[in-house]
C-alpha cells in the first residue's frame, strides 16, 4: 500500500472518531462547568468576571482559541433548564463595575449559558463546519455544598460526627448552650414540637457562631440551616443532631424517631434533588478555595477548611458512593483547584499560596484517586482589586499591594472609609505549608495583613467604553477547563 494511503486511513479514522464524539453531544455540544466552593469562596464573582471578560474581549492571553482569533462570536443565550432562574449577570457586573460593590451572598440556585462560535484549529476539524460550544454554569449558595457528604450518613452517624466535632477545640465553647440543652432531653421521650424547635434553634445558633468572621470555620452542615433559601421557617429544618442516642431501635413517637424522620426527609427532598440536578451532569469542575481567610484565622480554621474540602471531594470518588455514582452520568475529567483572591498577595507569594492550596486538598485528591493527571492547582483572582508596588522600609525594598480597603476595614487600629487608597505589606506565607497546619499555638491570629478591598476602579477607553474586569490567571483556568474542546 502506498504510504500516503495509510496516512489517509489513519486520519480518516481520527476524523470519524471526532465525528462520533460530536454526534454523542448531538447538534449542540455543551460543557457543564461546575463552579464549586464553600460559602464566600468567590463563586459568584468568578462567574461574573469570566463571562464579562469573554463577552468584552478581556485580556485572556493564555486562552488559546481567543488569542489566535478562532473564536468569532461569544454571546449569552437562554439557559437550557427552564425551571432554574437565570444568573443575574448584568446586575452583578453593574454593581461590580459601576458601583464598585461585591455581590451579596447567594441565596438560591441560578444558571447561565454562554455560547462560543469558533473555528477548529486543525484542517480536519474545519472540514466539519464551524463549531459552536455552549457552556452552562450554575451558581448556588456555598453552604449547600456541605450537604453532599450527608447523603452517605444516617441520622446516627450524622449525630455522632456532629456532636464529636462540636466538643473539640474552639467549637466546644461555641457549642456550649446547644450541647447543654441537648443533654437535658431524653431521645426516647415522647416527641414535642417545642423541644424540636428549641433544639434546632440552639443548633443553628452554634453553626452561625462557627461561621462568624472571627472564627471562619468551614465544616458546618446541614447547609440549609445557614442558608435556607426558600425553606426559611419551614418544618423541614426543624431538627438537630442528638447526643446520647441508645443503640437499637428507637421508640415510635419518640424525639429520636421524629428527628431521624426529618433528617431523612431533608436528605431526600432537599439535598438529593439539588445534587441530582446540579452535580450529576458536570463535565469540568473548578473548586474555588478561600485559603487566605482561613490562614489568617489560624491553624484551627485551616484544619477545618481541610476537613470540609475533604468531605466534599470524597463524594466525587467514582464508584465508591453508590448514591452519587448513580447520579453521575458524565465523568469529570478535569478539575482546577484554585486559591481565590490572590490579589491580596504580591505575586512573589503566589507560589506559596499554591503550595498551601495543594497541601489542603492533597489527601482528599489521593483518596479520590485523581492524583496526578487531570488536576491543576493555581492561585487566581477573578477580579483584581489591587495593584503591586514597592516601598522602601529601613533601607529594604518591600513588595506591597495598593488598593482601597472597604469601609469599616481595620489595620493596626486604623479604620478605613471605603474611599482612601492605601499600600499594604501583606506579609509572608511560610515556605513550608505544613507549618500552617501544625503550629497550633505559635501561629494564632493575624499571620497576614488581611483586609477586604473594594472592587477596582475600571478605566475607560477614549470612546468612553469601559475596559473589561482585571484579573489574575483567569485565562489559565479557562484554557485548562475548556481549551481542549475548542481545538
Ligand atoms: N480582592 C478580591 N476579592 C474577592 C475576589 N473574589 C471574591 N472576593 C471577595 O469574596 C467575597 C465573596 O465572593 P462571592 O463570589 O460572593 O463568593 P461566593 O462563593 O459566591 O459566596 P456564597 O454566595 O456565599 O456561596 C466577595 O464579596 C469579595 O469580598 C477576588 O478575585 N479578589
Ligand atoms: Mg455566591
Amino acid at each position: 500500500m502506498p504510504p500516503s494511503l495509510t496516512t489517509l486511513t489513519d486520519e480518516a479514522l481520527l476524523a470519524l472518531d471526532a465525528l462520533t464524539g460530536r454526534a454523542t453531544n448531538l447538534v449542540n455540544p455543551s460543557i457543564r462547568l461546575g463552579v464549586t466552593g464553600l460559602s464566600r469562596a468567590g463563586k459568584t464573582v468568578f462567574i461574573s468576571s469570566l463571562v464579562h471578560n469573554l463577552l468584552n474581549g478581556g485580556r485572556l492571553p493564555l486562552f488559546e482559541a481567543g488569542r489566535s482569533g478562532r473564536v468569532s462570536k461569544i454571546q449569552l443565550e437562554p439557559q437550557p433548564d427552564d425551571a432554574v432562574p437565570r444568573f443575574q449577570y448584568e446586575d452583578h457586573i453593574r454593581a461590580l463595575v459601576a458601583d464598585r460593590l461585591w455581590p451579596d451572598s447567594t441565596r438560591a440556585i441560578s444558571q447561565l449559558r454562554i455560547t462560543l462560535d469558533y473555528e477548529s484549529a486543525s484542517g480536519w476539524g474545519r472540514l466539519f463546519s464551524p463549531g459552536k460550544l455552549a457552556i452552562d454554569i450554575v451558581d448556588y449558595p456555598g453552604e449547600w455544598l456541605l450537604d453532599l457528604p450527608l447523603l452517605a450518613q444516617d441520622f446516627r452517624t450524622f449525630s455522632a460526627n456532629t456532636v464529636a466535632l462540636a466538643q473539640s477545640g474552639i467549637r466546644a465553647e461555641l457549642a456550649r448552650e446547644w450541647l447543654a440543652l441537648s443533654n437535658t432531653v431524653d431521645p426516647a421521650a415522647t416527641a414535642q414540637e417545642a423541644t424540636a424547635r428549641s433544639l434546632a434553634e440552639a443548633f443553628t445558633a452554634y453553626l452561625k457562631a462557627c461561621k462568624s468572621d472571627e472564627r471562619s470555620l468551614s465544616t458546618l452542615p446541614p447547609g440549609r440551616f445557614l442558608m435556607p433559601g426558600d425553606l426559611e421557617g419551614s418544618p423541614a429544618l426543624t431538627f438537630a443532631p442528638l447526643p446520647n442516642l441508645r443503640d437499637g431501635r428507637q421508640e415510635r413517637g419518640s424525639l429520636h424517631a421524629m428527628m431521624e424522620r426529618r433528617y431523612e426527609a431533608y436528605k431526600s427532598h432537599v439535598v438529593r434533588p439539588f445534587f441530582r440536578e446540579h452535580f450529576a451532569r458536570l463535565d469540568r469542575q473548578i473548586v474555588l478555595i478561600d485559603a487566605l481567610q482561613a490562614i489568617n484565622r489560624g491553624a484551627e480554621a485551616v484544619h477545618d477548611l481541610e476537613r470540609a474540602l475533604g468531605d466534599v471531594l470524597d463524594c466525587f470518588r467514582a464508584g465508591q458512593n453508590s448514591f452519587l455514582s448513580s447520579f453521575v452520568t458524565r465523568r469529570i475529567d478535569r478539575i482546577v483547584i484554585a486559591a481565590t483572591k490572590a490579589d491580596h498577595l504580591h505575586h512573589e507569594s503566589h507560589p506559596r499560596l499554591e503550595a498551601v492550596t495543594r497541601r489542603l486538598v492533597e489527601r482528599a485528591i489521593e483518596r479520590i484517586g485523581m492524583s496526578g493527571a487531570g488536576i491543576e492547582v493555581m492561585a487566581l483572582a477573578s477580579v483584581r482589586a489591587t495593584r503591586e508596588a514597592t516601598v522602601k522600609h529601613d533601607g529594604e525594598d518591600l513588595p506591597v499591594i495598593v488598593g482601597v480597603p472597604m469601609a469599616g476595614e481595620k489595620i493596626n487600629g486604623e479604620v478605613f472609609d471605603g474611599e482612601r487608597k492605601t499600600a499594604i505589606f501583606p506579609g509572608d506565607l511560610p515556605a513550608n505549608p505544613d507549618s500552617l497546619f501544625e503550629a497550633l499555638e505559635s501561629h494564632s491570629e493575624g499571620l497576614l495583613n488581611f483586609v477586604r478591598f473594594r472592587p477596582p476602579h475600571i478605566e475607560e477607553t477614549g470612546g468612553g467604553l469601559k475596559l473589561s474586569v482585571p484579573h489574575i490567571r483567569l485565562d489559565r483556568a479557562l484554557q485548562y477547563l475548556i481549551g481542549d474542546r475548542l481545538a
